[in-house]
């Protein structure tokens, strides 16, 4: 599992999209080329009546000229035969945001705490990931809980993304 090979990573097995639902605060973070989601992002996962998953996600974007502002962003998924593997359809609230149809893998989660992201954009002719994000996410604004980040370590690893996150913080840019 540790080729780096993307269609080789483990995802999290009989992902329950139910057991998901509700707010989950980004922790760390690896970013992709081009704009992203600078800090204070979280998330907050639904399946709505179709059974379908949606989420919400904020976060301190800088756009255009040095604009600060916090993206409000909304997204349904797709399902794919794998239910930890879905297709991240997102827009922003407004049209300046991004809007885009990302992979959107749930690696690992234990639904109460922690939950590790990866998204690959772009494949390298190798296999490997040339361009890709990840975001580990926590229950706690606070952060991972010390018996979390062992796994959450050990996750990072097996996506070939261990020492490159960013911590992500929260000041409270995008509360209401
Ligand atoms: C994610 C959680 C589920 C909902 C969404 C997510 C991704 C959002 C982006 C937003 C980018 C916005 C930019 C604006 C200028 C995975 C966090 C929508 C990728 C760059």
């Amino acid at each position: 599992a540790q080729d780096c090979q993307v269609s080789n990573i483990p995802v999290k097995e009989n992902f329950d999209k139910y057991r998901f639902q509700g707010t989950w605060y980004a922790v760390a973070k690896k970013d992709p080329t081009g704009l992203f989601l600078l800090d204070n992002v979280v998330a907050n996962y639904k399946v709505n009546e179709e059974g379908r998953m949606t989420a919400s996600a904020f976060g301190r974007v800088i756009i255009l000229n040095n604009w600060e502002t916090c993206a409000n962003m909304f997204a349904s998924f797709d399902e794919t035969p794998d239910p930890a593997k879905f297709k991240l359809k997102y827009w922003g609230a407004a049209a300046y945001l991004q809007s885009g149809y990302d992979d959107h893998w749930v690696v690992d989660t234990d639904y109460d705490n922690y939950a590790v992201h990866y998204s690959c954009r772009e494949l390298d002719t190798d296999g490997t990931c040339l361009d890709g994000y990840s975001f580990i996410f926590s229950r706690h604004p606070d952060g991972l809980r010390s018996e979390d980040q062992p796994i959450v370590t050990q996750k990072k690893k097996e996506i070939c993304l261990l020492g490159k996150y960013r911590r992500v913080a929260h000041t409270g840019f995008c509360d209401a």
